[in-house]
This record gives structure tokens, C-alpha cells and sequence, in this order.
């Protein structure tokens, strides 16, 4: 497919208000700082689209945003793992993110981001199992992949692929920074979404 706009639709703070607009979802979920925000904006071509970095912590909404004129919607999920907040702000953020896994009419697969040189922590674990447990589709895309050299980039799809089990023609690599990977993951979204053409 090719992204010709996007544009911010609306926040959500509590997953039982979730919005119902009637077009297919994908959303992006991952660590805090992995960068998410930066990644749908490439995505999109929209630089102002998702806000990028400055307060990891703060964003614990669902962000909707309508791409194609509504066509599609990308789901913008909170950010997990930020250490400095307490307890019962950490199991907020669960629960939006739970909330909306399993209360969303439209959802169609989720877009689990990993910074591609680390190992999946413990929370994208528990993410993954979710997503296993409720029979919910999903694409891992590793982020930051500029940071790597080529065989390094190499040796750590595999290790990726390897900890979540899957293959490793599964795991996308992308640079927000570099641009690299878009094209992959648009096709990705044509094949997970093939009862739509959001031209
Ligand atoms: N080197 C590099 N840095 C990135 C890339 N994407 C995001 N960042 C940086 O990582 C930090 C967090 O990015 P952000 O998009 O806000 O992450 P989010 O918290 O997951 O939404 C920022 O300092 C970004 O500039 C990338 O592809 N390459
Ligand atoms: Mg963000």
C-alpha cells in the first residue's frame, strides 16, 4: 500500500471507551523509548504525527490515528516498561493495553517493536504471551537497525527470532532515522489486511 496521509483521530484513556471507526486496526506496541513514535511517523510521513521521545513515561493513552482518509487506523498503545513510575501506574498502562488487545472490534495485528540490539526484556515477553494466549496476530519489527553494522544486523534477526520463536524472515528491520524497511512493512500491512486496499 502506499500511506498518502494520516492524521491524529482521537485519545483514549479508558480501554471500556474504546472508539468503534469502523476500519481495520493495526497497533504498534513496545518498551518505552524503542521508538515507537518515530517509527509511525516514518511510517506515515507525517514528522508530527505521533510525538517522539522527550517524556517516555507520560503517554499511558491510546492514540488513534486514521491513515488514507480513515481507511486504515494505526493504534498507538502506551509505552511499557519506563522504570520510574510506581507500582500502580505500571499496572494502569496493563490494562489500557489489555483493555484495548481484547476489547478492540477491529484490531487486525499488532506491530511489536524490539530495539533490535537488545534481547526481549520481560515485559515483551509478557506482551508476546498475551498476543499467543488470545490468538492475536502480530509482527515483531526491530527498531534503531542503524545502529548495527550489516552482519550484526544479521546475527541478531536470527537472535530475535530465535527468543520469540519465530523465523527470521519474520522479524522486520527498520531505521526511523535511516529510513530503511518501510517498503517491507507496507507490504506487510497489504498481506495482513487483504480484504482492504486503503489506496
Ligand atoms: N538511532 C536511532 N534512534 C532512534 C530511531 N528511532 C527513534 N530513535 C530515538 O530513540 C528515542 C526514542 O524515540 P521515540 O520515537 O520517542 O520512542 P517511543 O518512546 O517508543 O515512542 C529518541 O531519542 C529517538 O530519536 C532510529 O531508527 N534510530
Ligand atoms: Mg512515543
Amino acid at each position: 500500500m502506499v500511506i498518502k496521509n494520516a492524521e491524529f483521530i482521537v485519545s483514549v484513556a479508558d480501554p471500556a471507551k474504546l472508539p468503534d471507526l469502523g476500519a481495520p486496526e493495526i497497533a504498534f506496541a513496545g518498551k518505552s523509548n524503542v521508538g515507537k513514535s518515530s517509527f509511525i511517523n516514518f511510517l506515515t510521513g507525517n514528522g508530527k504525527l505521533a510525538r517522539t521521545s522527550g517524556d517516555p513515561g507520560r503517554t499511558r493513552l491510546v492514540n488513534f490515528f486514521g491513515v488514507n482518509n480513515g481507511k486504515l487506523v494505526f493504534v498507538d498503545l502506551p509505552g511499557y516498561g519506563f522504570a520510574k513510575v510506581s507500582k500502580s501506574e505500571k499496572a494502569k498502562w496493563g490494562s489500557m493495553i489489555e483493555g484495548y488487545l481484547t476489547g478492540s472490534k477491529n484490531l487486525k495485528n499488532v506491530f511489536v517493536l524490539l530495539d533490535v540490539r537488545h534481547e526481549p526484556t520481560s515485559d515483551d515477553k509478557m506482551l508476546l504471551n498475551f498476543l499467543y494466549h488470545y490468538n492475536i496476530p502480530f509482527t515483531v519489527i526491530a527498531t534503531k537497525c542503524d545502529k548495527l553494522s550489516r552482519a550484526q544486523l544479521m546475527k541478531r534477526r536470527r537472535e530475535i527470532a530465535n527468543a520469540i520463536g519465530v523465523g527470521a524472515d519474520n522479524v522486520y528491520m527498520v531505521s526511523a532515522l535511516k529510513k530503511t524497511g518501510k517498503e517491507e512493512v507496507l507490504e506487510r500491512i497489504d498481506s495482513v489486511i487483504p480484504d482492504v486496499i486503503p489506496e
